[in-house]
């Protein structure tokens, strides 16, 4: 069998000299290639000794470190499928993705480990370890007696590489499960179709356990034996202290808004800059133009979802087009559907469907979910609605699914419906999004109080915190004396948004 491990994949392209930087922090942290194929390797041997088999599922909370990319490189040496978990996560979240992924192993910040090690004896996880953001915690201590050479797992391209986990329409998260087939694949295209050459220097902001700042972010690095300049946490300004170091830099468009309130943000500070890349939620036009004349650069913008990595962008060279997502990527294929499944005429509107070696293996431990979400010839139903312009580029135009996303996160209403239907004095409540300058969209409740009761706004948030991750909270709660609904009966969130539009 030919290794397909993505791992190999990657490291295959690392640069000769392996004493070169490949990571380097703003607080003088340096990593050569060399550290991160050792510790990899000695992370990799812990999991072994811990008698975990290729396909063991390892579940990862921990803040973004050095190490934390180190575990899940060494999470693919070993053949173990990476299960990233956002940081924001609260038990009740967290419960929910160990019971239903059972991994065999869970790493989660220090300062957590009592309730987590609580919540993964419950679901017979058989290993928890700590990894906290300064190189504390059990993990690296267990690990660094291990020896730092190991033979990465063969693995072929259907096998499991990661579950990404991404919010469902009932409230109940699918996991997604990408094979290495289906990261390499897109890693190869994005690396040409980006044109990543000698010399680029990322700067590395986003978070570490979704698509956009794992994936698309670290593997176009890796696979360009490109170094990182690597941030804990998006800070608008510094990032703009370390750009004239950057070549490329990835970002959600909140990123961009707030870069644009950073008055150090100039063509000065962009000079070595070759390409700005947004994605993972609705670019605004007028950030677009607003970055040009601030910068010079024109924001390359693409579209993905967790289900299939990137499917479209505009290019590296040529026509970036505002307010476009540009063509399907070189391999993807890509049709605009009206509801009887027929392919829509171009500037029609319709349902985005797509196919291609990065699409996903399915949900996991659900067939029948899986089944519906893909066509009787293979096409995966994204729940995006769009059109194709005469170029061929891509526009979004919506979705056909109640989404919300805030700042690049994912949020689905019924989920926290369900939740403020459940604290005392609630009778219903519907869950919106509002056009927000800052987060593209913030989430919104319109609340109905029972007959006799009396709710507050403040008091309900605070509820609600604790119980799932802080981004989910609603930003604002109506109290409302009842929801307006259509003759079926079914809230009209259209007369919601725009009711509660910020300059309605
Ligand atoms: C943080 N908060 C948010 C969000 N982030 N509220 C709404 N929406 C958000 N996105 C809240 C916190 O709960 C907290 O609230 C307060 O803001 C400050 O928290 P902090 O962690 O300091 O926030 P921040 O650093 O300002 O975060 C903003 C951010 C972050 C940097 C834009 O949201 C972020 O990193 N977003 C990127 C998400 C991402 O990587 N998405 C890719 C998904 P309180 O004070 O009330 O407690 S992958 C994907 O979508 C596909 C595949 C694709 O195409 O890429
Ligand atoms: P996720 O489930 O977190 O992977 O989010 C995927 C969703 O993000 C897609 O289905 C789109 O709705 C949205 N998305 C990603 N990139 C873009 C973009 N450039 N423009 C509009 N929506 C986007």
């Amino acid at each position: 069998m030919r290794d397909a491990n993505l791992y190999s994949v990657l490291a295959a392209r690392f640069p000769a000299d392996l004493e070169s930087c490949c990571l380097e922090t703003p607080e003088g942290l340096s990593y050569t290639w060399r550290d991160m194929v050792h510790a990899s390797a000695r992370l990799a041997n812990l999991m072994r000794s811990l008698g975990l088999r290729p396909g063991a599922r390892v579940a990862v909370q921990v803040d973004k470190s050095p190490e934390a990319l180190m575990l899940y490189l060494a999470t693919l040496r070993a053949g173990l499928v990476f299960l990233p978990l956002n940081v924001a996560y609260q038990a009740g979240e967290i419960d929910y993705f160990i019971g239903n992924a059972k991994p065999a192993l869970v790493i989660c910040a220090p300062e957590h480990r009592e309730w987590v090690a609580e919540i993964a004896r419950r679901h017979g996880v058989a290993h928890v370890h700590t990894l906290g953001a300064g190189r504390d915690g059990s993990l690296l201590a267990a690990a660094a007696p291990h020896a730092d050479d190991f033979a990465t797992v063969p693995r072929s391209e259907d096998d499991l590489a990661s579950i990404i986990y991404t919010s469902g329409t009932t409230g109940r998260s699918k996991g997604a499960m990408l094979s290495h087939g289906n990261l390499a694949s897109n890693a190869r295209t994005l690396h040409a179709y980006w044109g990543w050459r000698p010399g680029d220097v990322l700067l590395h902001a986003l978070p570490i356990f979704h698509v956009h700042g794992l994936f698309v972010a670290i593997h176009g690095a890796l696979y360009n034996a490109s170094p990182m300049i690597w941030l804990a946490r998006f800070d608008p300004a510094e990032v703009v202290r370390q750009l004239p170091r950057a070549t490329v830099f990835m970002g959600v468009p909140t990123m961009y808004v707030r870069l644009l309130d950073e008055p150090g943000l100039d063509r000065r500070a962009c000079a070595r800059m070759r390409l700005f890349i947004s994605g993972s939620a609705p670019l605004r036009v007028e950030t677009f133009d607003d970055f040009e004349r601030r910068t010079g650069m024109r924001i390359l913008e693409r579209y993905g979802m967790s289900e299939t990595a990137m499917l479209t962008s505009n290019p590296c060279d040529g026509e970036r087009v505002p307010g476009t997502v540009g063509p399907p990527l070189p391999g993807v294929e890509l049709r605009i559907v009206d509801e009887r499944g027929q392919c829509c005429a171009r500037g029609e509107i319709g349902a985005i469907e797509v196919r291609g070696p990065n699409v996903f293996r399915g949900y996991w431990r659900m067939p029948a979910k899986t089944r519906e979400e893909f066509t009787a010839d293979g096409f995966f139903r994204t729940g995006d609605v769009g059109q194709l312009d005469e170029g061929g580029y891509v526009r979004i135009v919506g979705r056909n699914r109640d989404l919300i996303i805030t700042g690049g996160y994912n949020v689905y209403p019924k989920e926290i419906e369900t939740l403020l239907d459940e604290l005392p004095g609630v009778l219903e409540s519907a869950v919106i999004g509002v056009p927000d300058r800052d987060f593209g969209e913030a989430v919104t409740a319109v609340v109905v109080a029972r007959p006799g009761a009396k709710l507050d706004p403040a008091e309900l948030k605070e509820l609600l915190r604790g119980r799932i991750a802080g981004f989910k909270v609603p930003r604002r709660i109506h109290l409302v004396a009842e929801l307006p609904r259509n003759a079926m009966g079914k809230v009209q969130k259209k007369l919601l948004r725009d009711a509660y539009a910020p300059n309605a």
